[in-house]
């Protein structure tokens, strides 16, 4: 690959749709619809070197969101080199779709010494026949000395936006939130949509299974669903946070928004032998189309 030789995988779909996924963090990248538009973040100033993390598309957070816990922000599963499974179970028939890789993730002795668990984890990447794309994570405790593990997850999806003062977020009107900004104290979110003119970083709790994201410039609506996620977290660093950040643009904050389906609250706690599965669904439509939806 052109970023420090890192390698990637790339999704074609129909037209000119695609994905891309870096083996470096699991990390899907890149989102294109039809047309080649690009619908994901990243960072003009993203980094692709170990250890950090590439800034922006969708960092996989585990066994961690971000300081929920003694672990390094974020955990270290996007600060590792993933592989491919090159023989992949097949792909449930009740979603036919065009293109997909599983990459896997097990601990290094390393990473046992940090989390002192054995997991397998498999991502799957997946490009919908419509342009949509599906995350699809499994995590099963593979531990042989019978201990039970509980963790913290997201996927840490920076969304694309052609003005942040003109997009509005529905689906979390109403509901409770940590906010990170207030010492992660819980608060009532007002009865209408989101809307943005400063930093926001808040973890919204027991949300819908469907949040939409409206892009007013651009007349174009994302719809994330999600599926034992329960959790989702809004974040934009704004001014002063981007110009903290030296891998951001300082002006960037006015083009993404991070809507996250995650599980933070409540963690989730697997026995050896037991697996989980969390999944997201996003997509891209006319916001015509999908306003009262
Ligand atoms: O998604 C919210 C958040 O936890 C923010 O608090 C901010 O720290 C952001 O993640 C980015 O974290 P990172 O470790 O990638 O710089």
């Amino acid at each position: 690959g052109v970023n420090g030789g890192l390698d990637k995988v790339i999704l074609r779909g129909h037209r000119r749709s695609s994905v891309q996924v870096y083996l470096y963090g699991g990390q899907v990248t890149s989102w294109k619809n039809e047309l080649g538009e690009e619908l994901l973040f990243l960072s003009s100033k993203a980094t692709f070197n170990p250890p950090k993390a590439i800034r922006g598309g969708i960092p996989i957070c585990f066994p961690q969101f971000s300081n929920h816990g003694p672990l390094e922000s974020h955990g270290f599963a996007r600060n590792r080199l993933w592989s491919i499974d090159a023989d992949p179970p097949p792909f449930p028939t009740h979603s036919p779709n065009k293109a997909f890789v599983d990459l896997l993730l097990m601990p290094s002795d390393e990473d046992v010494k940090i989390w002192p668990h054995r997991y397998e984890f498999r991502l799957r990447v997946a490009l919908g026949l419509g342009g949509d794309l599906m995350l699809t994570s499994r995590i099963r405790n593979t531990n042989t000395d019978g201990k039970p593990f509980s963790f913290t997850f997201a996927y840490h999806t920076h969304f694309a936006v052609t003005d942040i003062c003109e997009v509005r977020v529905e689906g979390l009107e109403t509901l409770d939130y940590l906010d990170n900004l207030k010492n992660k104290e819980r608060f009532t979110e007002q009865g209408d949509a989101i809307t943005f003119e400063s930093e926001i970083d808040r973890v919204y709790l027991s949300t819908p299974t469907k949040i939409a994201i409206l892009d007013h410039e651009r007349k174009r609506t994302f719809v994330l669903r999600k599926d034992g996620l329960p959790d989702a977290v809004v974040w934009n660093p704004w001014d002063k946070k981007a110009k903290a950040m030296p891998d951001f643009g300082d002006e960037e904050y006015k083009h993404m928004l991070c809507v996250e389906a995650a599980c933070v609250e409540k963690p989730i706690t697997l026995k050896p032998g037991e697996e989980w599965r969390g999944r997201q669904e996003i997509s891209a439509v006319p916001s015509s189309y999908c306003s009262g939806q």
